[in-house]
């Protein structure tokens, strides 16, 4: 199945990966009014579609995942309405971060200020080996905007984090890699990697996998532990857990039905 938007792209395969592709490849894909709005419905239908297991996101063309905020609108942005922005944008990224599925990046190219944003919004990340990664904002009289400050403190570390957004320095894949801010590098096609990732993800059982999501990012809030004790105690009485015991113990593949 495929949706048309005019900026983004939205397909889903028969075994319920939905593909993100933010495409405006002339500019690099780079997120104006338009594509974020875009992006914003095509994750309200996603949160509402029990059919979706996962999502991946992607950027159109060969050269950019996003190579960050349209530079030209930005310019006319003033005090309340760069707030106002940002307010959105970060809004955005954290309704993809909320979706209980899997959303894997796969960053086929530049990921930059507001793409290395919504790259971090993502639950994984795989990396083309032209991968580039980098918060060039600084350089433009500005900070990130999308949440960036405080996702990329959270992956990195706060010194790590100073050092990238203070510099604006550009990041490879490897080096990204290292710094712990891609899961891996592939020297193929970072869709076909994230498929292949999903592939060993969703044949677990599904509601477990979505509770792990919800409880992992429950690590920054103070009450994470009792989430996580009650996400426990509410997959003892799914089916899934009936059939993955069950079929640990009869020594064969469990066949799970996402209940
Ligand atoms: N915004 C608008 N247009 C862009 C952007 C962008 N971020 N990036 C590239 N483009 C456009 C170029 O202007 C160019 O358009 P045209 O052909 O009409 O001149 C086209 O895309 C192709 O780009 P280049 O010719 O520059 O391609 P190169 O291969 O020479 O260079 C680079 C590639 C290095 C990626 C270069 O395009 C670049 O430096 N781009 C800007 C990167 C950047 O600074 N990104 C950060 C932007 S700031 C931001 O993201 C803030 C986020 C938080 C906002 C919160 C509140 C709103």
């Amino acid at each position: 199945m495929s949706q048309s938007y005019d900026t983004v792209l939205f397909e889903t395969d028969d075994k319920g990966i939905a593909t993100v592709t933010v495409n405006r490849p002339k500019k690099l894909n780079a997120l104006n009014d338009k594509v974020l709005n875009e992006l914003a419905d095509v994750f309200k239908a996603i949160q509402v579609d029990e059919d979706i297991e996962a999502v991946i996101i992607t950027g159109g063309g060969d050269k950019a995942f996003v190579a960050g905020a349209d530079i030209k609108e930005l310019r006319e942005l003033d005090n309340r309405s760069g707030r106002m922005a940002s307010q959105k944008g970060q809004q955005i990224f954290q309704l993809i971060e909320d979706t209980r599925r899997p959303v894997i990046g796969a960053i086929n190219g530049f990921a930059l200020g507001g793409g290395a944003e919504l790259a971090m919004a993502c639950h994984l990340r795989i990396a083309s080996e032209n991968a580039a990664f980098g918060l060039p904002e600084v350089g433009l009289g500005l900070i990130p905007g999308y949440g960036g400050t405080q996702r990329l403190s959270r992956l990195l570390g706060r010194a790590r984090a100073l050092e990238m957004i203070l510099t604006g320095k550009q990041v490879s894949a490897d080096e990204a890699q290292k710094l712990g801010l891609v899961n891996s590098v592939t020297d193929g096609d970072p869709e076909e990697a994230a498929r292949e990732l999903l592939g060993k993800i969703l044949s677990n059982g599904p509601v477990a996998v979505r509770s792990a999501i919800k409880a992992i990012y429950h690590s920054d809030h103070q009450n994470g532990y009792q989430v996580e004790a009650d996400l426990f105690g509410e997959l003892c009485e799914t089916e899934d857990f009936i059939e993955g015991t069950s079929a640990f113990l009869e020594k064969r593949k469990p066949e799970f039905k996402g209940k």
